[in-house]
C-alpha cells in the first residue's frame, strides 16, 4: 500500500486500512467472478470450484508481525505484511491453477509483486499451493491507493490437505512430533496421486468426447450421402454441373 488518504489522519487509522483492504477484496473478488463467467462463456467450462476471500484477523496480524520481529504499528502492518487481504481460489484441476493465474497476471490494473510457486516446490511438509502477491487500486475519492492482495490458488485435493494441516498445526502449537509431520507428509503424498489420477481421468474423458463428437458427425455425413444429399458444397457443385 503505497499511502493512507490524508482526510484519514483523523479517524481512526485501523479502521481506514481495513476498509481500503476489505474494498480490495471485494474488487479482487468481482474480477475473479469475470474471469470466470468469461471463461464459461467462451470454453464452457468451469475451472473454479469456489472462491474465499478473508481480512486477517488483528491477533493473526500481531502475531505475525511479532513472529517476524517487527514492532507492531500500522506502518510495519501494510509494509512488511503482504496478506492481510487474502483470497483463495478452489480450482479442479493442477493444469486449471496456471490459468488461472496467467488470466489474472494479464490485468492491465493488476501489478504482481512475486509468485511463491509450492506446486512446483513443494514445502518438506507437502503443502502445495500457488501464491501470487499482487497489488489492485482501490479508487478512493482522493485518488487510487494500490493495496497488496495475496492469491492462494489451489486445487480441491489440495486445500482439504491445507485446512486440515492448518488445523492440526495450530492445535498443536505449531510444534508437531515428528512422525505426525510423517503422516502429514504421507497424507500430501496421497493427495498429489488423486490429483494427477483425477487429472488424468478428466483428459481421458475430454478425449473420448472428442472421439465421440467425431464418430457422431461422420456417421451423419455417411447417412446424409446414402440417402442422396451431398456432401457439404455438393449442392453448387451440381449446379455448376448442371449449368455446364
Ligand atoms: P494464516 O494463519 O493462514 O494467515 P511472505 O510475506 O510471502 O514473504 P509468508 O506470509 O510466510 O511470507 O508467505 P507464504 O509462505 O506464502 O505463506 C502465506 C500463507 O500461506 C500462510 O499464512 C498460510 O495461510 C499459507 N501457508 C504457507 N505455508 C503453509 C503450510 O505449510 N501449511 C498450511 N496449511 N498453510 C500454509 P500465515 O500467515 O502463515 O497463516
Amino acid at each position: 500500500m503505497t499511502y493512507i488518504p490524508k482526510t484519514y489522519d483523523q479517524i481512526d487509522q485501523w479502521n481506514s486500512l481495513m476498509f481500503i483492504y476489505n474494498s480490495a477484496l471485494k474488487q479482487m473478488n468481482v474480477k475473479i467472478e469475470v474471469l470466470n463467467s468469461e471463461f464459461v462463456h467462451i470454453y464452457n467450462y468451469n475451472p473454479i470450484e469456489h472462491v474465499k476471500s478473508r481480512l486477517k484477523t488483528p491477533e493473526s496480524i500481531v502475531k505475525k508481525l511479532k513472529r517476524m520481529g517487527c514492532e507492531v504499528n500500522t506502518f510495519n502492518m501494510t509494509e512488511k505484511l503482504n496478506d492481510v487481504a487474502g483470497v483463495r481460489i478452489i480450482c479442479s484441476f493442477t493444469s486449471d491453477i496456471y490459468q488461472i493465474a496467467d488470466m489474472i497476471s494479464r490485468q492491465a490494473d493488476i501489478t504482481v509483486l512475486y509468485v511463491k510457486d509450492y506446486i512446483k516446490n513443494p514445502k518438506p511438509n507437502g503443502y502445495k499451493s500457488y501464491h501470487m502477491v499482487v497489488t489492485i487500486p482501490v479508487y478512493l475519492t482522493e485518488g487510487p491507493v494500490e493495496t497488496k492482495v495475496e492469491i492462494q490458488i489451489r486445487t480441491v485435493a489440495m486445500d482439504f490437505w491445507a485446512s486440515l494441516e492448518h488445523k492440526m498445526y495450530y492445535k498443536l502449537g505449531g510444534d508437531a512430533p515428528e512422525f505426525l509431520q510423517k503422516e502429514l507428509k504421507a497424507c500430501a503424498d496421497v493427495v498429489d496421486m488423486l490429483d494427477a489420477k483425477m487429472y488424468s481421468l478428466n483428459e481421458a474423458i475430454l478425449q473420448w468426447n472428442a472421439q465421440e463428437e467425431k464418430r457422431k458427425t461422420e456417421n451423419e455425413t455417411a447417412s446424409r450421402t446414402e440417402g442422396g444429399e451431398q456432401p457439404d458444397g455438393g449442392a453448387l457443385a451440381g449446379e455448376a454441373e448442371a449449368s455446364a
